[in-house]
């Protein structure tokens, strides 16, 4: 009974934790629409329809397993226990650049103290890259606006950090740690997830692309699969993923994610172009195997009678790969 009691009371002190957190919450949403209307949250949340926008919650299993935030919709998210740190950009799945989005996350109950000493809200905000260069645009369209050869500058304009500091939002947060909320607001869905395999793709883009959430490099090609999804754009789950014979991580000899010169293209099945593939490509309908680095490796080697595929005149005599190619079959060789 004693035991019960207790559990009752815990129960009823976290519903009224979650209450006050969430509480604070639409305090603080109502205090961003209330100022700057170009702002995003003063679009996408102006006051006399914040009352009509959906509230969600994404909880931390859900984060486990990745998904997807929807767009114009106020958000809660729980950042799970299991994760102890994840950085922002790896959380919501890189879009930042791209995607305006802004949050705020609650502080824990035991930072009250430096809560207080902060001014404005409590807790931590975070803007995506893309938002921070939206509000860079604006205060710069404000400050064309503001100054004028023809008026006598103002001590306002001499400061401009004075006029609104109050309400100029800063980027605070880049790293999320578990066991935290926040809330989160975006112009366009954003896939949300846990990363434990490290490899910097969180689980919604790992589902979304088929790669094990587990496994930092899926199709052990060399090239981890964030890597391959965020930067080389090429398949996390195919070895080959230009069907050129030789794997991403041979073609990316430094497996970093860029081709760079020296290396051959793991997206482009004949990187100098001179129309033989860079490893071995069926030919003749299928019936003959031809290309430049023969056995695969990565390594020009013309003693093994290869080509080069970062050139279309390996050997320097002037006559091109391809047609000492054509020279060599229509000569009658027998390994072209
Ligand atoms: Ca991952
Ligand atoms: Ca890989
Ligand atoms: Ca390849
Ligand atoms: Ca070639």
């Amino acid at each position: 009974m004693i035991q019960f009691t207790t559990h009752t009371a815990r129960k009823a002190l976290q519903h009224a934790t979650v209450t006050l957190g969430v509480l604070s919450l639409m305090l603080v949403v109502y205090g961003f629409s209330h100022h700057n209307g170009t702002a995003l949250e003063g679009r996408l949340i102006p006051a006399q329809i914040q009352k009509q926008i959906k509230w969600v919650t994404i909880n931390a299993d859900q984060i486990m397993s990745g998904t997807t935030i929807p767009q114009d919709t106020n958000i809660i998210i729980h950042i799970p226990e299991e994760i102890t740190r994840i950085t922002r950009r790896v959380l919501f799945g890189r879009s930042g650049d791209t995607v305006r989005y802004w949050g705020y996350c609650f502080p824990h109950e035991n930072e009250d103290t430096t809560v207080q000493n902060r001014n404005g809200f409590p807790g931590d905000l975070f803007l995506s890259e893309a938002e921070r260069e939206a509000r860079r645009q604006i205060l710069v369209q404000q400050r064309q606006r503001t100054f004028s050869v023809f008026k006598n500058l103002t001590a306002e304009d001499l400061n401009e950090s004075q006029p609104d500091v109050k309400s100029r939002v800063r980027h605070q947060k880049e790293v999320f740690e578990g066991g935290i909320t926040c809330y989160v607001m975006t112009e366009k869905s954003l896939p949300i997830g846990s990363d434990t395999d490290g490899d910097s793709l969180n689980s919604a883009l790992e589902r979304a692309y088929g790669s094990d959430p587990n496994n930092p490099d899926s199709d052990a090609d060399g090239v981890i699969d964030g890597l391959e999804v965020l930067r080389a754009n090429t398949l996390p789950t195919k070895r080959d993923s230009d069907g050129d014979g030789i794997i991403d991580g041979i073609e990316d000899a430094n497996r970093n994610g860029r081709f760079e010169p020296g290396e051959t293209n793991p997206r482009e099945w004949d990187t100098d172009r001179d129309g033989l593939c860079d490893g071995l490509c069926k030919v003749n309908k299928g019936q003959d195997l031809r290309g430049e680095d023969k056995n695969l490796n990565g390594i020009y080697e013309p003693d093994l009678d290869e080509y080069d595929p970062r050139s279309v005149d390996s050997d320097g005599d002037g006559i091109l790969d391809e047609h000492e190619v054509y020279l060599c079959v229509i000569n009658g060789g027998d390994d072209c």
